[in-house]
């Protein structure tokens, strides 16, 4: 039964169906599942499923976003009763993420942000328009280990490169390491201005991020 469940809570993530993860997940508290159990055996290997479908080209961008609302809702019902059982789901590292100063396009960025929660990364999105020392003051703040810069024009391109200048000027370069995204950006760029990688989309960047924290 309670195997049975968890395999729904899979397969709900997989066809697309984020009413359905929720009510299942629901379902599996009340069946008295381990909140670490729904995630590690029921919502995980779904989402991990999609970004397989999505990097062979099977699955597209919405289907990477329904996967990512259902597992993003289920969370939010896990998080309480994980807190009230004092367990911890292990983190796989903590982002600091935003669209850097000038730049409000957000949905990509959003993506970004909520498939690296999905994927058990600490994410501190701080949403768009960011000014640079805001990043420098986070990173320091919540001591993580990515960085996100996401830019959509070729002017706030350059505002990645700024980031970049301000951490090694407060001397905490060496301790984050910066990942960059956006449709202007490339690997060429990420490389010119010293950055630590680049993604090309949202699966890319949580195995860019996964690659990186080891
Ligand atoms: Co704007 N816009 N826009 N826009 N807009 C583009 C980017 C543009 C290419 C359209 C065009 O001309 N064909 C063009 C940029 C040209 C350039 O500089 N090369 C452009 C322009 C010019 C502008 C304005 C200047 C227009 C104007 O006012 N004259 C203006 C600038 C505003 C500003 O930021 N200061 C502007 C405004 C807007 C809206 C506000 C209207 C709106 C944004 C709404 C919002 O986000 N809330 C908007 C939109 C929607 C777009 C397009 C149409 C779509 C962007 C999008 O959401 N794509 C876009 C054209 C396009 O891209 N086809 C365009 C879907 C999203 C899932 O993809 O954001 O690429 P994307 O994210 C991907 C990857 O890039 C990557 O993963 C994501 C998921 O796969 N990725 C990362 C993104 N960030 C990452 C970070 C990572 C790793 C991967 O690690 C940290």
């Amino acid at each position: 039964m309670s195997k049975n469940l968890l395999a729904q809570i899979t397969t709900s993530l997989i066809e697309g169906e984020p009413d359905e993860t929720v009510s299942l997940t629901r379902q599996a508290l009340a069946a008295g599942l381990e909140p670490l159990a729904i995630i590690n055996q029921g919502l995980t290997p779904g989402m991990t499923v999609v970004g397989d479908k999505f990097q062979c080209g099977e699955y597209f961008l919405p289907h990477l976003i329904v996967a990512a609302s259902g597992m993003k809702q289920a969370m939010a019902l896990l998080e309480p009763e994980l807190r009230t059982r004092q367990q911890t789901v292990e983190r796989a590292g903590t982002v600091v993420i935003g669209s850097v100063k000038g730049d409000i396009h957000e949905i990509g960025k959003s993506l970004v942000a909520t498939m690296l929660s999905a994927s058990g990364f600490q994410v501190y999105d701080l949403g768009v328009d960011v000014p640079t020392e805001t990043f420098v003051a986070r990173v320091k703040e919540t001591g993580a280990n990515i960085l996100g810069l996401s830019a959509l024009l070729t002017t706030t391109m350059i505002v990645q490169r700024e980031v970049i200048e301000a951490l090694t000027k407060a001397g905490i370069r060496n301790r984050v390491k910066v990942i960059l995204g956006g449709a202007p950006v490339s690997q060429e760029w990420t490389n010119t201005i010293g950055a630590d990688g680049y993604a090309e989309d949202a699966v890319g960047a949580v195995e860019l991020a996964r690659r990186l924290v080891g």
